[in-house]
């Protein structure tokens, strides 16, 4: 496969770029925490969405060396930026279901990315989906124990959207619940079928879990989502995902 080939040469050169999504205090509007996602522009292929060459990875057994990538660019950069601020940021990094099966050797790493660099495991966050939990074995949750009493803290990407109990949320060591797009889309500005985004907050109060809501791009959205008490957000009513020099300028960043 061409692109298969293209992106081991990428990962080699470690051509491929990390950006940033800003996660927002919507009471402030004031940036609390990054979120870093992946970016390749080749050569030959022009830009290649994440949804693809992260599918190509898994599929070639490159995920891992990906990741590595994204943790060594996001974790140094983060900790720069930190060193210029009065309030450090934090710094999620999305994790896939694969890596998980090797995961003795996963939290040696990231603790020891983490300590490279000197980023507070307080400060950092690995974000899963459901269907990490869905072939979770012990090994998965000893994993993701070891890590969470660190201080590391781990949320669930597109909470409503995978198959999964909700037992799983009473026994593992999760911190938040991301609430996945399609219901913040579906809060329409005179706020009809937002009853489950409404849902989820409500449940992640009752289980003393945080909440964030993420893919936000409407004003009402915001309003909406502020009326119940939830505050921490993410999308593009506050800022896409850019490079750490556009974070840098609009942000107030020193890059
Ligand atoms: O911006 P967005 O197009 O970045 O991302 C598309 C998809 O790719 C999302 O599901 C996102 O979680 C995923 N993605 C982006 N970066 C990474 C990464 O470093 N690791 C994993 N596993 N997924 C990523
Ligand atoms: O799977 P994950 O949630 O990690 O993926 C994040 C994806 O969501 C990225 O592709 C990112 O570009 C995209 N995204 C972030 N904010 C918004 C938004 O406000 N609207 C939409 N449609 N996509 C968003
Ligand atoms: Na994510
Ligand atoms: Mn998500």
């Amino acid at each position: 496969l061409h692109i298969e080939a293209r992106l081991k040469k990428a990962i080699a050169l470690e051509a491929i770029d990390v950006y940033y999504q800003p996660k927002v205090d919507a009471r402030t509007n004031k940036m609390t925490g990054v979120e870093a996602l992946l970016r390749w522009t080749d050569e030959e292929l022009g830009f290649v969405s994440p949804d693809r060459f992260i599918a190509v990875a898994e599929d070639a057994g490159l995920v891992h060396s990906l990741w590595k990538i994204a943790m060594k660019k996001a974790c140094l950069q983060v900790t720069k930026w930190n060193k210029g601020r009065e309030e450090p940021l934090t710094l999620a990094v999305n994790f896939s279901a694969k890596q998980f099966q090797e995961p003795c050797s996963l939290v040696k790493q990231v603790k020891e990315f983490l300590s490279e660099c000197g980023l507070a495991p307080e400060l950092f966050e690995i974000e899963i989906t459901e269907s990490t939990l869905l072939f979770n074995t012990k090994e998965t949750i000893r994993a993701l124990e070891n890590l969470h009493q660190y201080g590391i803290s781990i949320s669930i990407d597109d909470f409503g959207t995978g198959y999964s109990s909700l037992s799983y949320l009473k026994t593992l060591p999760i911190t938040s619940l991301k609430i996945d797009r399609s219901f913040i889309q579906d809060i329409g500005d005179d706020f009809r079928d937002s009853e489950i985004a409404e849902a989820i907050i409500n449940l992640a109060r009752s289980l003393r879990l945080k909440v964030i809501a993420e893919g936000v791009e409407e004003e009402y959205q915001k309003e909406f989502l502020m009326q119940h008490h939830c505050y921490d957000m993410q999308g593009y009513l506050f800022s896409k995902p850019v490079s750490a020099e556009e974070l840098g300028g609009s942000w107030g960043q020193v890059p």
